[in-house]
């Protein structure tokens, strides 16, 4: 009997110590697919939560929560999918990475960006850029760079491994100089964990204990939407340009074609004029001013309405020339 209420209070005393410090530290993993995040997750909670494979499709689709209790301590993780999955849309991940802010409520006090001891290609150098905008410039304040497969470092070791890119240098240096490796192949090695810890607890000092809020996200998505805005604004109002450019031009092509139009009607005015036929006038013309005429006379566009009643076509032809018949007005 007294073996089981003391074996009661203390699964009380786990569940109150679990509700008091469940907030202890929270921590997301970021990434392009591949690189160990989940692998990372299960070496820092010291328990294969998280599903890990070797396969080039990306294993993690949505983000997934855990939590372990290390020393004293609570810590969270938050596995996230890994970009550049070939089967999914990096527009879609995203969507789903974003939504580790909410699983990391009231906010995560670091973003492990996860990265290997590997060749830093310019899909790794994408997958990054992607991130920092997805959470913005605030958010390399809590922000970390992660290394993993730091058994593939054998002789060298992770500072000159760093200093031998500038490119990683210069993503380090952007995450205020803080990165960690990992040998997720050695899980067991603690010290690592420990370690990585005593350099996030540095960091949460430096930002006095705050943590990524839900409201600089919303900032980030905020601008994102006025700048998508005004993209499509400064596009509209070069789509009008153009539009007006064309019209313009077409007008001024009308009334070039109409002065062309009135000087010829001028022209058969003053060649009628001429003429000594009172009133019927019968001229051999070419089938380019047949046609010039023809179309004068039906378009409306050109008035002879005093010189000429009407332009007949299909006139006999003399001479292989088409005749036309213009009778004037009396
Ligand atoms: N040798 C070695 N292999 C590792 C290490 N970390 C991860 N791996 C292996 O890398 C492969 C991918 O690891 P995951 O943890 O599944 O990668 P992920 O980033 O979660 O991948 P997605 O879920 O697809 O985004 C697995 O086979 C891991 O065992 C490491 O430190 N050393
Ligand atoms: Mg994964």
């Amino acid at each position: 009997m007294g073996t089981n209420i003391s074996k009661f209070v203390n699964k009380l005393r786990i569940k109150e110590d679990e509700l008091l410090h469940k907030e202890d530290l929270k921590v997301v993993l970021l990434g392009k697919t591949g690189v160990g995040k989940s692998a990372s997750g299960n070496t820092i909670l010291g328990k294969g939560f998280f599903e890990e494979s070797l396969s080039s499709r990306s294993v993690t689709s949505m983000c997934q929560k855990e939590s372990s209790k290390i020393g004293r301590r609570w810590i969270t993780v938050i596995d996230t999918p890994g970009l550049f999955d070939t089967n999914t849309p990096n527009k879609e991940i995203t969507k789903e990475i974003a939504k580790c802010i909410t699983l990391a409520a009231p906010g995560p006090h670091v973003f492990l960006l996860v990265l290997t001891v590997g060749r830093f290609t310019q899909e790794e150098k994408e997958a990054v850029k992607m991130i920092q905008d997805l959470f913005g410039e605030e958010s390399s304040r809590y922000t970390m760079v992660l290394f993993t497969r730091g058994d593939d470092l054998r002789k060298t070791n992770i500072e000159k491994f760093v200093s031998s890119d500038r490119r990683l240098q210069y993503i380090i240096d952007q995450c205020g100089n803080r990165y960690h490796v990992l040998n997720n192949r050695n899980p067991e090695e603690q010290m690592q964990v420990t370690a990585l810890l005593e350099k996030i607890d540095s960091m949460v000092a430096e930002n006095g204990g705050s943590f990524y809020t839900n409201e600089m996200f919303q900032d980030v998505e905020n601008s994102l939407k006025e700048e998508l805005r005004a993209k499509h604004e400064a596009e509209m109002e070069k789509l009008k340009t153009t539009l007006e450019k064309e019209r313009q031009k077409q007008d001024e092509e009308r009334k070039k074609s109409e002065k062309e139009f009135r000087e010829r009607e001028e022209q058969i005015k003053e060649e009628c004029k001429l003429s000594p036929i009172s009133s019927t006038l019968r001229v051999t013309v070419g089938a380019d001013r047949l046609t010039a005429l023809n179309r004068s006379a039906f378009s409306g566009h050109i008035s002879l309405t005093t010189a000429v009643r009407h332009c007949f076509t299909n006139s006999p032809s003399v001479n292989g020339f088409p005749l036309l018949a213009i009778s004037l007005a009396t």
